[in-house]
């Protein structure tokens, strides 16, 4: 079998890293990483998969001679993962072990907690879990491993939280404030922040995946922004979680022009000194509290976004694993053992390639 991609950067870690599709097998590497074409000469914001797992967010490019070009981020890792990805079957068909799958995906780990996880899964907690569970011999383990999963999950791969809201509803100043460093653009201007900008910050224990977008304005005036727009529509299909800052006094600021499927929202009144009337009041929502002053009062603007995101989440402020715990590192992994709890045990037995 070829290559369905060719890395056309120089290899090692780097800021970006450039794949060249093969234009013999393109669209069965479009389809293996989840993407569909961009037309010639334009290139659209795509986050390629493996299988359920979001890779990375980068550009599919349509080069002007008619190739197709993917431009992630130039982790070797990453790298790696597309490559594979592209050439065909998951790893579960190529017969790892779940050892090998989770020692593999070490390097990978977004957060300290998440590289324990797969260590001990590495040293084969989870395989003598499975197969108790086949057993007959570990009562009520598939509904904790389960159950952990459900939290555990975003140690490996990192909420993502969309910010979303009218221009000028401080969008881009709690990004900063979220992710702790000066990365976004902000301004008075209207329309400042015309890409989806993505940054790593923490809420508690948890590695969270922040995208700050374009301001929703009907009739955008200019095209760079209204694309700002469609990227924020697409960062939003694969959220955890939206955002939206509602700004004090905007009379017509719950309208949704996103699109977000079944993406939780989560509304937060913003820019807490511009208020008259508290807006909790004038909407009659009991989810609508006291607005965040980010400027004012970061602190207690930060507070408030880690207790409600994980209140809507339904995700514990703390949160310890004990070591040398089995744990769900994948959700095959997780619908196989709903699979095995609904009477069918295939899946659980293809995972321990019995
Ligand atoms: N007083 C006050 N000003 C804010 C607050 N958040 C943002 N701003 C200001 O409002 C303007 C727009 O903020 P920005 O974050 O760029 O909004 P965005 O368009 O939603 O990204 C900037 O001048 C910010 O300094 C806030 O909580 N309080
Ligand atoms: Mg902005």
């Amino acid at each position: 079998m070829g290559n369905g991609l060719d890395l056309i950067t120089p290899p090692g870690p780097g800021g970006v890293a450039v794949l060249r599709l093969n234009d013999s097998m393109r669209k069965e590497t479009l389809a293996r990483l989840g993407l569909s074409e961009v037309p010639r000469g334009t290139a659209r914001l795509v986050r390629p998969r493996s299988g359920e797992e979001v890779l990375d967010e980068g550009l599919l490019v349509g080069c002007p001679d008619g190739s197709l070009e993917l431009h992630v981020h130039g982790s070797p890792v990453l790298v790696q993962r597309l490559l594979d990805g592209a050439a065909g079957p998951d790893p579960v068909e190529k017969g790892k072990s779940l050892e090998a799958l989770a020692q593999e995906r070490v390097p990978g780990a977004p957060c300290s907690s998440g590289a324990r996880l797969l260590l001990d899964q590495g040293d084969g907690c989870l395989h003598k879990a499975f197969e108790g569970i086949l057993a007959g011999t570990a009562d009520g383990l598939a509904q904790e491993l389960l159950d952990h999963w459900r939290v555990q999950r975003y140690w490996l791969q990192p909420m993502r939280i969309v910010l979303v809201g009218q221009v000028n509803a401080g969008k881009s100043t709690l990004f900063n404030l979220m992710i702790g460093e000066e990365h976004a653009l902000t301004s008075s201007e209207a329309g400042t922040t015309r890409d989806a900008v993505l940054g790593r910050g923490h809420l508690g224990p948890w590695p969270v995946d922040w995208i700050d977008t374009a301001g929703e304005r009907a009739n955008a005036p200019l095209a760079v922004e209204r694309a700002g727009q469609e990227q924020a529509r697409q960062a939003i299909g694969g959220a955890d979680l939206i955002l939206r800052l509602v700004p004090e006094g905007d009379p017509d600021s719950t309208g949704s022009p996103c699109s977000a499927g079944d993406v939780p929202e989560l509304l937060i009144p913003s820019r807490g000194d511009q208020s008259a009337a508290p807006l909790g009041h004038r909407s009659g929502d009991p989810n609508f509290f006291k607005p965040i002053d980010v400027l004012a009062d970061p602190m207690m603007a930060r507070e408030t976004i880690r207790a409600r995101v994980l209140g809507a989440l339904e995700l514990p402020i703390k949160w310890r694993r004990g070591s040398r715990q089995a744990a769900l590192f994948d959700e095959a992994q997780a619908l196989a053992l709903r699979a095995w709890r609904a009477g069918n045990s295939q899946p659980l037995l293809d995972l321990l390639h019995i």
